[in-house]
């Protein structure tokens, strides 16, 4: 990769006391804007919490995408490979949103990255910037190949998500719903629209972590490999972890809008709220 340094000095202060720093970002393959995570070692997890137990995680260092993949990245290794995802292939796809019962998904036909909810819904094709859903995890694992990078480690999303935090959220203690894209309201039946999107957002839309890194929690879940202890090895070899929560959590339903949280589904599912942002070496 022929990848020229920039430096971006980001004001992190002002939305995270304590936080601000130069961020050094770099211009990655297909309009990746890469974060360096510097070596070391980090704690992880929280005494408080039941799936993410405290626990330390050494890294020699990786560049990680500022932002989830977008529906244009995801178009440009289409039209390159042909490929064609799950969901394309199977002909339908789960859905759900506005007017659904909790815990509501629906499977639709003609459902697929292109139209993530169907003929007749959002065209991804108009929405350039939003992020790319209804890929499965292999899906997001052939992208990650064919762009030279792979999906983030469990414990390597969390210290990029974290950036330093030590709370559930990048900003503190207390969920802030004008601070990322979530499920405002108190069922899935109306949504009250309070961080003014009901389905996705395009990146970059929300304030930063510390770090510069966008959307770490809501917009889409984010597919990451390996997983945590009390998952079987069974389910491992079907399953793949996703984290951060998405535009489809609220605290009545999901609630994995955190950085704590471990999420996983079957590798070969795709949903509307699941998407991913890319590592490289
Ligand atoms: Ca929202
Ligand atoms: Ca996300």
């Amino acid at each position: 990769m022929d990848l020229r340094t920039s430096i971006i000095l980001l004001l992190a202060g002002v939305l995270f006391p304590g936080a601000a720093h130069a961020i050094e970002k770099k211009p990655g393959p297909n309009h990746h804007q890469l974060v360096h995570i510097s070596a070391g070692t980090h704690v992880l997890g929280d005494a408080g919490h039941k799936l993410n137990r405290p626990h330390s995680f050494k890294t020699p260092g990786y560049f990680i995408s500022d932002c989830e993949t977008t529906n244009a990245q995801f178009a440009a290794f289409v039209a390159a490979t042909g490929y064609q995802t799950h969901a394309e292939r199977n002909g339908w796809s789960l859905v759900g949103g506005e007017g659904s019962a909790e815990w509501e998904w629906k499977r639709m036909d003609g459902a697929d990255w292109k139209q993530p909810f169907g003929p007749g819904g959002p065209d991804a094709t108009k929405l350039p910037d939003h992020p790319v859903t209804q890929i499965s995890g292999e899906d997001a694992r052939a992208y990650c190949k064919w762009i030279g990078g792979r999906l983030p480690d469990i414990d390597e999303w969390e210290v990029a998500a974290r950036a330093g935090a030590k709370t559930p959220f990048p900003w503190g203690r207390d969920f802030q719903p004008k601070l990322a894209n979530t499920w405002n309201g108190a069922d899935h039946l109306k949504n009250t629209r309070e961080d003014g999107f009901v389905l996705t957002s395009p990146v970059r839309t929300y304030p930063p972590n510390a770090w510069g890194l966008y959307d770490v929690v809501g917009n889409v879940f984010e597919y990451c490999e390996g997983h945590p202890s009390w998952i079987s090895s069974t389910d491992a070899d079907r399953r793949i972890c996703g984290r951060g929560g998405s535009w489809w959590c609220s605290s009545h339903c999901c609630g994995f809008h955190n950085l704590l949280d471990i999420g996983s589904m079957l590798k070969t599912a795709s949903l509307p709220n699941q998407g991913f942002r890319v590592v490289f070496d």
